[in-house]
Protein backbone atom coordinates (compact mmCIF):
# COMPACT_ATOMS: atom_id res chain seq x y z
CA UNK A 1 0.00 0.00 0.00
CA UNK A 2 1.40 3.54 -1.15
CA UNK A 3 1.70 6.11 1.46
CA UNK A 4 -0.90 8.60 -0.41
CA UNK A 5 -3.31 5.63 0.81
CA UNK A 6 -2.88 5.79 4.84
CA UNK A 7 -3.06 9.57 5.92
CA UNK A 8 -4.44 10.15 8.96
CA UNK A 9 -4.88 13.26 10.64
CA UNK A 10 -3.05 13.32 14.43
CA UNK A 11 -3.01 16.80 14.94
CA UNK A 12 -3.76 20.38 13.60
CA UNK A 13 -1.24 23.01 14.75
CA UNK A 14 -1.84 26.92 14.39
CA UNK A 15 -0.45 29.60 15.00
CA UNK A 16 -1.19 33.46 14.62
CA UNK A 17 1.16 35.38 13.17
CA UNK A 18 1.61 39.46 12.15
CA UNK A 19 3.77 40.10 9.27
CA UNK A 20 5.57 42.72 8.30
CA UNK A 21 4.79 43.78 4.86
CA UNK A 22 7.76 44.98 2.06
CA UNK A 23 5.40 47.40 1.00
CA UNK A 24 2.04 48.68 3.34
CA UNK A 25 -1.09 48.76 1.19
CA UNK A 26 -3.56 51.46 0.89
CA UNK A 27 -6.45 50.76 -1.46
CA UNK A 28 -9.38 52.64 -1.54
CA UNK A 29 -11.44 49.95 0.28
CA UNK A 30 -9.11 50.28 3.53
CA UNK A 31 -5.19 49.71 4.42
CA UNK A 32 -2.99 47.08 5.23
CA UNK A 33 -0.01 47.80 6.91
CA UNK A 34 1.09 44.23 8.26
CA UNK A 35 0.03 40.53 7.02
CA UNK A 36 -2.03 38.89 9.52
CA UNK A 37 -1.51 35.08 8.82
CA UNK A 38 -2.60 32.25 10.49
CA UNK A 39 0.00 29.21 9.86
CA UNK A 40 -1.67 25.79 9.67
CA UNK A 41 0.24 22.54 9.97
CA UNK A 42 -2.04 19.42 9.28
CA UNK A 43 0.13 16.56 11.13
CA UNK A 44 -0.13 12.94 10.17
CA UNK A 45 0.05 9.77 11.90
CA UNK A 46 2.14 8.59 8.86
CA UNK A 47 4.74 11.30 9.45
CA UNK A 48 4.02 13.55 6.47
CA UNK A 49 2.67 17.31 7.43
CA UNK A 50 0.59 19.24 5.18
CA UNK A 51 0.77 23.12 5.58
CA UNK A 52 -1.22 26.47 4.40
CA UNK A 53 -1.48 29.46 5.27
CA UNK A 54 -4.71 32.14 5.32
CA UNK A 55 -4.19 35.80 5.02
CA UNK A 56 -7.05 37.22 7.54
CA UNK A 57 -6.86 41.06 6.20
CA UNK A 58 -7.33 42.64 9.37
CA UNK A 59 -6.03 41.85 12.59
CA UNK A 60 -9.21 41.72 14.27
CA UNK A 61 -9.83 38.29 12.95
CA UNK A 62 -6.90 37.05 13.32
CA UNK A 63 -6.80 35.18 16.82
CA UNK A 64 -10.28 34.14 16.65
CA UNK A 65 -9.54 32.34 13.21
CA UNK A 66 -6.93 30.50 14.74
CA UNK A 67 -8.82 29.34 17.57
CA UNK A 68 -11.73 28.37 15.33
CA UNK A 69 -8.78 26.35 13.44
CA UNK A 70 -7.90 25.05 17.10
CA UNK A 71 -11.39 24.13 18.09
CA UNK A 72 -12.23 22.08 14.73
CA UNK A 73 -9.10 19.90 15.54
CA UNK A 74 -11.62 17.21 17.63
CA UNK A 75 -13.71 17.05 14.41
CA UNK A 76 -11.05 15.98 12.59
CA UNK A 77 -8.42 14.03 14.63
CA UNK A 78 -8.35 10.14 13.29
CA UNK A 79 -10.04 11.20 9.78
CA UNK A 80 -8.28 9.79 6.68
CA UNK A 81 -6.62 13.39 4.87
CA UNK A 82 -9.26 12.99 2.27
CA UNK A 83 -10.05 16.97 1.35
CA UNK A 84 -12.88 16.31 -0.88
CA UNK A 85 -14.58 13.71 2.11
CA UNK A 86 -12.91 16.55 4.92
CA UNK A 87 -14.89 19.17 2.89
CA UNK A 88 -18.35 17.21 3.24
CA UNK A 89 -18.00 16.47 6.60
CA UNK A 90 -17.48 19.95 7.52
CA UNK A 91 -20.09 21.72 5.70
CA UNK A 92 -22.09 19.45 7.36
CA UNK A 93 -21.22 20.21 10.54
CA UNK A 94 -21.48 24.02 9.74
CA UNK A 95 -24.49 23.84 7.56
CA UNK A 96 -26.70 25.80 10.26
CA UNK A 97 -24.27 28.68 10.56
CA UNK A 98 -22.92 28.70 6.74
CA UNK A 99 -19.57 28.68 5.09
CA UNK A 100 -18.83 32.04 4.44
CA UNK A 101 -16.03 34.50 6.04
CA UNK A 102 -14.28 32.53 9.08
CA UNK A 103 -15.40 29.59 8.85
CA UNK A 104 -14.85 29.35 5.03
CA UNK A 105 -11.47 30.49 6.06
CA UNK A 106 -10.32 27.94 8.36
CA UNK A 107 -12.15 25.37 6.23
CA UNK A 108 -10.04 26.61 3.07
CA UNK A 109 -6.97 26.22 5.18
CA UNK A 110 -7.58 23.02 5.88
CA UNK A 111 -8.30 21.49 2.13
CA UNK A 112 -4.75 23.44 1.49
CA UNK A 113 -3.02 21.65 4.15
CA UNK A 114 -4.56 18.28 3.07
CA UNK A 115 -3.89 18.83 0.00
CA UNK A 116 -0.12 19.80 0.25
CA UNK A 117 -0.01 16.71 2.67
CA UNK A 118 -0.93 14.51 -0.21
CA UNK A 119 1.09 15.98 -2.87
CA UNK A 120 4.11 15.15 0.16
CA UNK A 121 3.19 11.99 0.30
CA UNK A 122 3.24 11.23 -2.97
CA UNK A 123 6.50 13.11 -3.68
CA UNK A 124 4.94 15.19 -6.40
CA UNK A 125 4.41 18.73 -6.47
CA UNK A 126 0.99 19.62 -6.44
CA UNK A 127 0.74 20.75 -10.05
CA UNK A 128 2.03 17.47 -10.76
CA UNK A 129 -0.44 15.70 -8.48
CA UNK A 130 -3.22 17.39 -10.39
CA UNK A 131 -2.25 16.42 -13.43
CA UNK A 132 -0.24 19.36 -14.43
CA UNK A 133 3.39 20.20 -14.99
CA UNK A 134 5.16 23.67 -13.78
CA UNK A 135 5.12 25.83 -16.33
CA UNK A 136 6.19 29.83 -16.41
CA UNK A 137 2.92 31.40 -15.73
CA UNK A 138 2.74 35.47 -16.41
CA UNK A 139 2.88 36.67 -13.48
CA UNK A 140 2.21 40.73 -12.40
CA UNK A 141 3.84 42.42 -9.81
CA UNK A 142 0.92 43.44 -7.26
CA UNK A 143 2.73 45.12 -4.88
CA UNK A 144 2.26 48.48 -3.56
CA UNK A 145 0.74 50.84 -6.15
CA UNK A 146 -2.03 52.23 -3.62
CA UNK A 147 -3.91 55.45 -3.25
CA UNK A 148 -0.33 57.86 -2.94
CA UNK A 149 -1.19 59.67 -5.38
CA UNK A 150 0.55 60.62 -9.13
CA UNK A 151 4.19 61.47 -8.56
CA UNK A 152 4.39 58.44 -5.49
CA UNK A 153 2.62 56.50 -8.09
CA UNK A 154 4.52 56.61 -10.74
CA UNK A 155 7.97 56.72 -9.31
CA UNK A 156 6.73 53.65 -7.58
CA UNK A 157 5.71 51.73 -11.16
CA UNK A 158 9.15 52.27 -12.28
CA UNK A 159 10.68 50.20 -8.96
CA UNK A 160 7.66 47.40 -9.09
CA UNK A 161 9.10 46.89 -13.31
CA UNK A 162 12.78 46.61 -11.99
CA UNK A 163 13.13 43.43 -11.48
CA UNK A 164 12.06 42.58 -15.34
CA UNK A 165 8.03 42.70 -14.45
CA UNK A 166 6.28 43.69 -17.49
CA UNK A 167 2.31 44.44 -15.98
CA UNK A 168 1.93 45.96 -12.60
CA UNK A 169 -1.92 46.77 -10.53
CA UNK A 170 -2.44 50.33 -10.02
CA UNK A 171 -5.15 50.93 -7.29
CA UNK A 172 -7.57 53.23 -7.98
CA UNK A 173 -10.87 55.19 -6.23
CA UNK A 174 -9.77 58.04 -5.82
CA UNK A 175 -12.63 60.71 -4.30
CA UNK A 176 -11.97 62.84 -6.87
CA UNK A 177 -12.51 60.78 -10.73
CA UNK A 178 -9.92 63.17 -11.71
CA UNK A 179 -7.06 61.88 -8.99
CA UNK A 180 -7.64 58.44 -11.14
CA UNK A 181 -6.83 59.86 -14.66
CA UNK A 182 -4.07 61.97 -13.13
CA UNK A 183 -2.60 58.99 -11.50
CA UNK A 184 -3.06 56.59 -14.23
CA UNK A 185 -1.06 59.28 -16.81
CA UNK A 186 1.51 60.36 -14.33
CA UNK A 187 2.17 56.15 -14.78
CA UNK A 188 1.90 55.63 -18.37
CA UNK A 189 4.25 58.58 -18.71
CA UNK A 190 6.64 56.90 -16.39
CA UNK A 191 6.80 53.51 -17.74
CA UNK A 192 5.43 53.86 -21.02
CA UNK A 193 3.28 52.09 -23.49
CA UNK A 194 4.19 48.74 -23.54
CA UNK A 195 3.93 47.98 -20.19
CA UNK A 196 0.60 46.23 -19.07
CA UNK A 197 -1.21 48.22 -16.57
CA UNK A 198 -4.23 46.78 -14.17
CA UNK A 199 -6.69 48.47 -12.36
CA UNK A 200 -8.49 48.12 -9.31
CA UNK A 201 -11.39 49.99 -7.88
CA UNK A 202 -11.39 47.77 -4.62
CA UNK A 203 -15.84 48.12 -4.49
CA UNK A 204 -15.28 51.59 -4.10
CA UNK A 205 -17.66 53.05 -6.64
CA UNK A 206 -21.78 53.03 -6.87
CA UNK A 207 -23.09 51.85 -10.07
CA UNK A 208 -23.46 55.14 -11.19
CA UNK A 209 -20.18 56.82 -10.10
CA UNK A 210 -18.17 53.43 -11.47
CA UNK A 211 -20.10 54.58 -14.99
CA UNK A 212 -18.69 57.77 -15.03
CA UNK A 213 -15.15 57.01 -13.94
CA UNK A 214 -15.36 54.08 -16.58
CA UNK A 215 -16.06 56.81 -19.39
CA UNK A 216 -13.26 59.08 -18.16
CA UNK A 217 -10.62 56.17 -17.91
CA UNK A 218 -11.69 54.05 -20.93
CA UNK A 219 -9.23 55.42 -23.27
CA UNK A 220 -6.37 55.11 -21.18
CA UNK A 221 -5.60 51.48 -22.48
CA UNK A 222 -6.23 49.82 -18.65
CA UNK A 223 -5.36 46.34 -19.22
CA UNK A 224 -8.68 45.67 -16.77
CA UNK A 225 -10.66 47.59 -14.40
CA UNK A 226 -11.25 45.08 -11.32
CA UNK A 227 -14.51 45.01 -8.93
CA UNK A 228 -15.53 48.88 -9.74
CA UNK A 229 -18.68 48.40 -7.27
CA UNK A 230 -19.94 45.87 -4.33
CA UNK A 231 -18.46 42.79 -5.09
CA UNK A 232 -22.06 40.71 -4.30
CA UNK A 233 -23.83 43.41 -6.61
CA UNK A 234 -23.55 40.96 -10.18
CA UNK A 235 -26.05 42.81 -11.73
CA UNK A 236 -24.03 46.11 -11.18
CA UNK A 237 -20.96 44.65 -12.33
CA UNK A 238 -22.58 43.55 -15.39
CA UNK A 239 -24.13 46.97 -16.37
CA UNK A 240 -20.60 48.24 -16.18
CA UNK A 241 -18.82 45.57 -17.89
CA UNK A 242 -21.73 46.14 -20.80
CA UNK A 243 -20.75 50.29 -20.84
CA UNK A 244 -16.82 49.71 -20.63
CA UNK A 245 -14.67 48.65 -23.58
CA UNK A 246 -12.17 48.32 -21.33
CA UNK A 247 -12.80 44.40 -19.73
CA UNK A 248 -13.99 44.06 -16.70
CA UNK A 249 -11.97 41.84 -13.55
CA UNK A 250 -13.53 40.63 -10.61
CA UNK A 251 -13.64 37.27 -8.04
CA UNK A 252 -11.52 37.40 -5.45
CA UNK A 253 -14.34 37.63 -3.27
CA UNK A 254 -16.78 35.18 -4.46
CA UNK A 255 -16.90 32.53 -1.16
CA UNK A 256 -17.15 29.37 -2.89
CA UNK A 257 -17.68 28.45 -6.64
CA UNK A 258 -21.39 28.99 -6.02
CA UNK A 259 -21.21 32.45 -5.93
CA UNK A 260 -19.18 32.48 -9.41
CA UNK A 261 -21.55 30.68 -10.87
CA UNK A 262 -23.91 33.12 -10.28
CA UNK A 263 -21.92 35.65 -10.88
CA UNK A 264 -21.33 34.55 -14.26
CA UNK A 265 -24.77 34.02 -14.94
CA UNK A 266 -25.16 37.32 -14.68
CA UNK A 267 -22.31 38.19 -16.80
CA UNK A 268 -20.72 40.63 -14.32
CA UNK A 269 -17.69 40.61 -15.52
CA UNK A 270 -15.26 39.72 -18.84
CA UNK A 271 -12.72 38.60 -16.58
CA UNK A 272 -12.89 36.30 -13.55
CA UNK A 273 -9.85 35.73 -10.34
CA UNK A 274 -10.22 33.94 -7.51
CA UNK A 275 -9.26 33.76 -4.37
CA UNK A 276 -7.93 30.18 -2.96
CA UNK A 277 -8.68 31.13 0.57
CA UNK A 278 -12.25 32.52 -0.15
CA UNK A 279 -13.22 30.10 -3.59
CA UNK A 280 -12.72 27.07 -1.00
CA UNK A 281 -8.86 26.00 -1.30
CA UNK A 282 -7.31 23.24 -3.84
CA UNK A 283 -11.15 21.76 -4.29
CA UNK A 284 -12.68 25.04 -4.01
CA UNK A 285 -10.33 26.46 -7.26
CA UNK A 286 -10.65 22.93 -9.05
CA UNK A 287 -14.25 23.54 -9.37
CA UNK A 288 -14.09 27.21 -10.04
CA UNK A 289 -11.53 26.33 -13.07
CA UNK A 290 -14.42 23.90 -14.21
CA UNK A 291 -16.49 26.91 -14.44
CA UNK A 292 -14.72 29.11 -16.32
CA UNK A 293 -13.66 26.30 -18.75
CA UNK A 294 -16.57 26.10 -20.85
CA UNK A 295 -16.96 29.66 -22.41
CA UNK A 296 -13.47 30.52 -21.88
CA UNK A 297 -13.46 33.01 -19.14
CA UNK A 298 -9.92 34.24 -18.69
CA UNK A 299 -9.03 32.92 -14.73
CA UNK A 300 -6.51 34.91 -12.72
CA UNK A 301 -5.37 34.18 -9.12
CA UNK A 302 -5.89 36.32 -6.18
CA UNK A 303 -2.72 36.52 -4.11
CA UNK A 304 -1.56 33.48 -2.32
CA UNK A 305 0.92 33.33 -5.22
CA UNK A 306 2.65 29.99 -4.25
CA UNK A 307 -0.63 27.98 -4.25
CA UNK A 308 -2.42 29.99 -7.07
CA UNK A 309 0.74 29.03 -9.16
CA UNK A 310 0.23 25.16 -8.83
CA UNK A 311 -3.59 25.64 -9.42
CA UNK A 312 -3.32 28.04 -12.55
CA UNK A 313 -1.11 25.73 -14.18
CA UNK A 314 -3.57 23.50 -14.51
CA UNK A 315 -6.27 26.08 -14.95
CA UNK A 316 -7.76 25.16 -18.45
CA UNK A 317 -7.93 29.46 -18.91
CA UNK A 318 -5.44 30.29 -17.09
CA UNK A 319 -4.68 33.65 -17.41
CA UNK A 320 -2.58 35.93 -14.85
CA UNK A 321 -0.79 35.18 -11.78
CA UNK A 322 -1.06 38.12 -9.32
CA UNK A 323 2.59 38.36 -7.52
CA UNK A 324 1.45 40.15 -3.76
CA UNK A 325 3.54 38.93 -1.49
CA UNK A 326 3.03 38.55 2.17
CA UNK A 327 4.56 35.28 3.34
CA UNK A 328 7.87 35.20 1.77
CA UNK A 329 9.53 36.60 4.92
CA UNK A 330 8.57 33.38 6.77
CA UNK A 331 9.04 31.05 3.95
CA UNK A 332 12.13 28.72 3.76
CA UNK A 333 11.96 28.93 0.06
CA UNK A 334 10.37 32.41 -1.24
CA UNK A 335 8.29 31.51 -4.66
CA UNK A 336 10.60 32.99 -7.27
CA UNK A 337 9.36 34.94 -10.30
CA UNK A 338 11.55 35.68 -13.47
CA UNK A 339 11.88 38.00 -15.62
CA UNK A 340 7.44 38.73 -14.90
CA UNK A 341 7.22 34.41 -15.06
CA UNK A 342 6.45 32.01 -12.21
CA UNK A 343 7.11 28.79 -12.12
CA UNK A 344 5.28 26.44 -9.89
CA UNK A 345 7.65 24.98 -7.17
CA UNK A 346 9.32 21.50 -8.15
CA UNK A 347 9.62 20.32 -4.50
CA UNK A 348 6.62 17.78 -2.92
CA UNK A 349 3.85 19.87 -1.83
CA UNK A 350 3.13 23.38 -2.71
CA UNK A 351 6.12 24.99 -2.23
CA UNK A 352 5.23 25.75 1.57
CA UNK A 353 8.18 25.18 4.71
CA UNK A 354 8.33 27.83 7.30
CA UNK A 355 11.34 29.11 8.14
CA UNK A 356 10.74 28.92 12.22
CA UNK A 357 13.33 31.28 13.44
CA UNK A 358 11.34 33.98 11.66
CA UNK A 359 8.13 32.69 12.39
CA UNK A 360 8.89 32.61 16.14
CA UNK A 361 9.62 36.25 15.98
CA UNK A 362 6.17 36.79 14.26
CA UNK A 363 3.98 35.05 16.81
CA UNK A 364 1.10 36.78 18.32
CA UNK A 365 -0.18 33.70 19.88
C1 LIG B 1 -6.17 43.24 -2.54
C2 LIG B 1 -6.91 43.73 -1.51
C3 LIG B 1 -6.61 43.34 -0.22
C4 LIG B 1 -5.58 42.47 0.04
C5 LIG B 1 -4.85 41.99 -1.00
C6 LIG B 1 -5.15 42.37 -2.30
C7 LIG B 1 -6.55 43.69 -3.93
C8 LIG B 1 -5.92 42.95 -5.07
O1 LIG B 1 -7.92 43.70 -4.11
O2 LIG B 1 -6.67 42.48 -5.91
O3 LIG B 1 -4.71 42.89 -5.17
MG1 LIG C 1 -8.51 43.32 -6.06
Amino acid sequence: MSALSRLTVREVRVRALSVPMPRPLYTSGGTILTAPLVLIDLLTEEGVTGRAYLFCYTPAVLVPVARLLANMEDWLKGEAVAPLALEARLQKRFRLLGTQGLTGMAMAGLDMAAWDALARAAELPLVRLLGGEPRPLQTYNSTGLGIIGPERAAAEAVELLEPGYRAIKVRLGYPDPKTDLEVVRAIRGAVGDEVVLMSDFNQSLSVPEALNRVRLLDGEGLYWFEEPTSADDYTGHAKISLEARTPVQMGENWWGSHEMAKSLAAAASDYVMVDAMKIGGVSGWLRAAALAEPSGWPLSSHIFPEISSHLLAVSPTCHWLEYLDVASPILQQPLVVEKGFTTPSDTPGTGLDWNEEVVARFLVE
